[in-house]
Order: C-alpha cells, then structure tokens, then sequence
C-alpha cells in the first residue's frame, strides 16, 4: 500500500485528493493547522466523510521542527505540497505571511524530503498566477511563458516552483510542479469569485439577497473543476521523469460572462444585482488567463470530464441544498 502525504489536507483541493488517492488504495496522510474552533481545522474532510480514513497530524509549513516529526513518522512515497496562503487579493494584505508559507515553506518541506525520504516523489502546487499578465503571442500562457507576477501570491509562487526545480536538478530528486490554472467545485472557498457569484445569485434567487457586490468584472480566467485537477496531480507526480505540466481547460471567460451564466441559468439579469465596490480590487490586477495544457494531454492522457458549464450546474445545486 502506497502512502501519499499531503499538506494543505483540508483544503478544496487538499480533500479531492485524499478522496482519491483513498479510492486507488492509497493510505493517506495529511497535516492540518491548529485552528481556536477545532470544528474548524479538518471541516471540509469531516463534512464530506473522509476524516475517519485519513490520519491527520498538526503542523504547520512555517514550522520546520513539526515538519520533520511528520515526514520520519509517516515515510511518505508521495509528497504533494498544497498547503498555501491561497487567496491573491488577501496576499496583498499579508504579504509577509504569504511569503513565510508559500515560498519559505516549501523551501522547509523539500528539505525535510531531501534529508528524510528522498527516494519519495514530490508535488509542488504551482498556479498560473506565477505568469502575471505575461501571454503568448497567440493569447496563450504556456511552458515557456516568461513569468512576471504581479501579486505577493504570484511572487511567492514563482519562488516555491524555482526551489523545486533547482532541488530536483542539484540533489537528483523526483520533484515536480503543476502549474495548475484556476480551478473550482462547491467545496471552493466562499471569498473566491466563482463561489462567492453562485452563492450570490442563488440567495438572490431565493429572496435572502437583494445584491451582490464584486470588484473587477474584466478579467478573463481559466476555470476548470478541482475533481479533475487532482486526478491530473497524481498523474504527474506518477509520470516516469519529473517534469513541468500546465493544467487548464485552454478555454476562458470573463467574470462578467461567469454572472451572465451564473444568473441565467436561474433566470435572472445579472445586471439588475451586481454592484461593483473597489473593496474588492487588487492594487494590480492579472487580467487574462487562458493555458495550454496539451503537453497534459499528450503525455499524460489527462483530459477534464468537467466543463465551465457542468461545473456550474453542481456549484448552483449546492448552494440550492443549502440556503
Ligand atoms: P485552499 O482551499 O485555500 O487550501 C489551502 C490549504 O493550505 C488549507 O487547508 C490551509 O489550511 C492550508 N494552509 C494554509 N497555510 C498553511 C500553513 N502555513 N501551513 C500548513 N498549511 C497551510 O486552496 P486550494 O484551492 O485547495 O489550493 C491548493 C493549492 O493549490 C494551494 O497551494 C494553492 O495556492 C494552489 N493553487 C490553487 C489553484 C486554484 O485555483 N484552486 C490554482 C493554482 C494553484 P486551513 O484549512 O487551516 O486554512
Ligand atoms: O479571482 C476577480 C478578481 O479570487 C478571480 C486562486 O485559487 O486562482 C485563484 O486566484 C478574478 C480576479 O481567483 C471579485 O479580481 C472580481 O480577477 O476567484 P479569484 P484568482 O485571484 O484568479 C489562481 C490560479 C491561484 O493560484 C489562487 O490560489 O475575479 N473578482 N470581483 C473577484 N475576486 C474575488 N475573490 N472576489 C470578488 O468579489
């Protein structure tokens, strides 16, 4: 029996995964944070029914001692690095914070990987907020696109995907980055944008709401769902050389087009509901996000079975089950 060890465990990514890697027979391992209200700390693995099959240990990515005790007692084969400080406008807010986790953090735990188990393979967590607003000729962000950040988040994830490139190539490890485009399910934050719309046009819907207030509808993003992100994770750790993958949908939509969808399928205008506030803007913006994920494709056979629109449906159910 393999054992998969994951950071950021009870994330909306961190619970896909556990889910299935415990559905190829994987036993799981994962860390989570200490939170005032223990409710809290693994809610999303207790609510979806996985708490009781993975074995869960506090520490912390900022906490190097807690990192070492976790990786000799569990011996992990497989690495996968998703705890992060995940939100791009808070990062703005808490730029140190978001450093110590997502760039000094991963520098803790590959070192604990290098000097404990480095005959295990590792998965970095990288995001397509590394390329900023830096787009390919033909308006595609690709391998070979230069990265330009634009956000305390997206510095701090070039930084972690640098750090795992260079360990792989100076201690010979099997270490490997996705750079994952923006990906969404009901299990998404509520402060994210997809999340933050369905949930908005549904209490609207139901008459609980009367508006819902966003920052910059201009933007353009790839969404896919987080059930086949994860799926493309563990193909990547699993491919026999350890490479770079960009995981997108290669297709993108505006904010503006997701309200449209979003308050069409309940049959209302979102122009009636949605109000901008500069609460919600960045200090600077990405602005158009579309990936290439043919190299995905073609070497992994990784394709979505989600699309924007299914994706969508389920998100609009949730919050329908639920307010
Ligand atoms: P998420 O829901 O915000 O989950 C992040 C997890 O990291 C949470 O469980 C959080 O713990 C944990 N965490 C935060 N700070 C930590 C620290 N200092 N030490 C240990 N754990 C910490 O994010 P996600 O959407 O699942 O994303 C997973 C990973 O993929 C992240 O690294 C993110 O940056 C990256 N990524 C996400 C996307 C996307 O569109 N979703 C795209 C590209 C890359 P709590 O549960 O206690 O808060
Ligand atoms: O914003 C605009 C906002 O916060 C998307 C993270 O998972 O993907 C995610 O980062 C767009 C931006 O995601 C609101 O300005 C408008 O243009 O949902 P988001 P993100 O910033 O793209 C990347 C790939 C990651 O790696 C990150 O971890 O929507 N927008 N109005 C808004 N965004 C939010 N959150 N809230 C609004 O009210």
């Amino acid at each position: 029996m393999k054992k998969a060890l994951i950071t950021g465990i009870n994330g909306q990514d961190g619970s896909y995964l556990s889910e299935y890697l415990l559905s190829l027979g994987y036993e799981v391992h994962g860390i989570v944070r200490r939170h005032s209200v223990a409710e809290n700390q693994n809610h999303r693995l207790v609510k979806h029914g996985t708490s009781q099959k993975v074995h869960a240990y506090y520490g912390d990515l900022t906490d190097y001692p807690s990192l070492v005790r976790i990786v000799s007692d569990v011996m992990p084969d497989e690495i996968y690095n998703l705890g992060a400080m995940s939100h791009v406008r808070v990062s703005f807010d808490m730029p140190s914070f978001t450093i110590q986790t997502n760039a000094l953090g991963v520098l803790n735990m590959l070192e604990v990987y290098r000097t404990i188990c480095p005959n295990a393979k590792f998965y970095q967590a990288s995001s397509s907020e590394m390329f900023g607003n830096s787009v390919d000729e033909d308006g595609v962000q690709r391998l070979s696109t230069p990265m330009n950040p634009v956000s305390p988040y997206g510095c701090s994830k070039v930084m972690g995907y640098n750090l795992v490139r260079h360990y792989r190539h100076a201690y010979k490890l099997h270490a490997c980055n996705g750079i994952l485009f923006n990906h969404e399910s009901p299990r998404r934050g509520t402060n994210f944008v997809t999340n933050k719309v369905v949930r908005g046009a549904v209490a609207i819907k139901k008459g609980l709401e009367n508006q819902l207030e966003l920052g910059n509808m201009d933007s353009y993003r790839d969404w896919g769902h987080s059930k086949d992100y994860v799926r493309a994770m563990h193909m990547i750790v699993n491919h026999e050389t350890p490479e770079e993958f960009i995981v997108a949908t290669g297709q993108t939509h505006s904010v503006r087009n997701l309200c449209e969808t979003v308050f069409g399928k309940l049959d209302l205008d979102y122009r009636n509901y949605v109000v901008q506030n500069p609460k919600y803007m960045r200090p600077e913006e990405l602005k158009y996000l579309k990936g290439d994920p043919s190299k995905a494709r073609d070497i992994l056979g990784w394709k979505p079975d989600y699309t924007f629109s299914s994706m969508i449906d389920e998100m609009i159910e949730r919050w329908d089950k639920e307010l």
